[in-house]
């Protein structure tokens, strides 16, 4: 027997500035870092970028009219830095602090509870050129203004905030595979980075307090749990290691204020571990979140890694065409293996709604935070029937079934806020162009041929209406 989705359970979708805005220089935005990527020949999908994504920042209405038609509880999406200050700080751009309001009041005629990301990846490119964006502390200041800015203008209105997104991946992707900007492989800058992302996260939160004193705030954290490949001491502590490394050494600091032990001390002897200022560790303190944000996809298999192994720098599959992962790892530490009792999708993601359930116990249970699932779904290539649908029965199956775990976890005790599903439309896949999709609405955008931007339902947008009507019983 199955313990009920709670009551007020925010059932909703989730997207990023960046991937579905467009309107990359209008009503005097500024430049972002992705901006300026995406122009470098060779580092996304046939050079896609995102100057028109899907237009939401002229399509907002219609997109927001389609939420409320599914009956969705709330949205998630992301504030771009650059459209609010074009240079990252100094004077604000009030037509781009307007073009949030409006999406904000939209969604509450429509009864939609918005969930605004502070930072999902979209950095002025000024900050960049400036001192190296992350890379200096300076940041830190900066952020700090960006924030409260946001607070004064939407924190009458808006009640649930995500911090940063997948601090993990942003900087993990921008600072050890270069895959993102600002593309470089630096392990000492990573970590180095990762302080000063951890230290804007905390002043975010404590800011928040005394702007948004009866809202909610947490970071959303890109959690793949670790599996142990084989039942080998060795295999087990490779998997302790890199639940460790890859994900406590976020999760500790975002709850606790602390990195993990061994983790330090296994840095500290490479030269890896972070500067450190005095007063640091007081302030991650203080930067305690309400809620854990979860982005689920997939679990990640370890096994020991020699001592001459395979390094953090390996590329993900960014094909299409199963089979083209790379593994990663920390040489003596862990690396990564094809997990076999798993399916797997075209870009090698594993398909594991029982993870979820294991991940979020563990979470429950470290931390004791409730949690937000502020991402969930699942990327495929979608097809238009000949009669004008999209049958994506494949897609549904990967929700249901991640509900189900969802609900387990609420079974085992889990407090859960909300479950955002990635995406509502289709949007911009950073690195896979539009091939890659994960809407409950199809969105006619392509590389090459006719794109007219029309809006199209899934299959899987009429199930979902269904489940937000039953609260999960559906
Ligand atoms: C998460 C990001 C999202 C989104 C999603 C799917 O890591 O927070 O922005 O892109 O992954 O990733 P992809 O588009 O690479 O399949």
């Amino acid at each position: 027997n199955l313990k009920a989705f709670p009551e007020n359970f925010l059932w909703g979708a989730a997207s990023a500035a960046y991937q579905v805005e467009g309107a990359w220089d209008v009503d005097g935005k500024g430049v972002s870092n992705w901006d300026k990527f995406v122009r470098i020949p060779g580092k996304t999908f046939k050079g896609t970028n995102g100057d028109v994504a899907v237009d939401h920042y002229h399509r907002y209405k219609e997109d927001i009219a389609l939420m409320a038609e599914m009956g969705m509880k709330t949205y998630r999406f992301s504030v771009a830095w650059a459209r609010i200050f074009p240079n990252g700080s100094g004077e604000v751009n009030e037509k781009g602090l307007a073009f949030y309001n409006d999406l904000i009041d939209e969604l509450l005629e429509h009864n939609i509870e918005p969930i605004l990301t502070i930072y999902h990846w979209d950095l002025p490119q000024a900050l960049q050129d400036k001192y190296g964006g992350w890379e200096s502390r300076e940041i830190v200041e900066d952020f700090r203004n960006y924030c409260i800015t946001l607070y004064k203008a939407y924190g009458d209105r808006v009640k649930y905030w995500v911090s940063l997104n997948e601090q993990n991946i942003f900087t993990r992707l921008g600072y050890q595979t270069a895959m993102h900007p600002p593309g470089v492989k630096d392990d000492k800058l990573f970590y180095q980075v990762n302080h000063h992302a951890s230290l804007a996260n905390a002043v975010a939160i404590k800011e928040f307090r005394t702007y948004v004193p009866d809202g909610k705030i947490g970071p959303s954290f890109a959690y793949s749990p670790a599996y142990a490949a084989t039942s080998k001491p060795e295999d087990i502590l490779a998997a302790e290691n890199a639940e460790e490394l890859s994900n406590h050494w976020w999760m500790d600091v975002y709850a606790w204020g602390e990195y993990p032990k061994a983790s330090w001390e296994y840095l500290e002897r490479k030269g890896l571990a972070p500067q450190v200022e005095k007063g640091d560790f007081a302030l991650l303190k203080e930067g305690k979140p309400d809620f854990m944000g979860v982005n689920y996809y997939q679990t990640t298999t370890f096994e020991k890694n020699p001592l001459d192994g395979v390094t953090m720098e390996g590329t993900f599959n960014t094909t299409g065409k199963k089979g083209t992962m790379e593994d990663t790892g920390i040489p003596g530490l862990f690396k990564t293996i094809t997990n076999e009792n798993l399916e797997r999708t075209n870009w090698d993601w594993n398909i594991d709604p029982q993870g979820l359930r294991i991940g979020l116990r563990r979470i429950t249970n470290r931390y004791g935070l409730p949690i937000l699932i502020s991402e969930n779904g699942l990327g495929e290539y979608d097809k238009v029937e000949e009669d004008g649908t999209i049958q994506d029965g494949y897609r549904i199956e990967y929700i249901r079934t991640h509900l189900k775990a969802v609900q387990e976890a609420i079974t085992d005790g889990v407090e859960m806020i909300g479950y955002c599903v990635w995406s509502f439309t289709d949007l911009l896949s950073w690195l896979n162009g539009f091939q890659k999709r994960y809407g409950f609405v199809y969105v006619n955008q392509h590389e090459e041929g006719e794109h007219d931007l029309r809006r199209i339902k899934k299959k899987s947008f009429y199930w979902y209406k269904e489940v937000i009507e039953s609260n999960g019983e559906n």
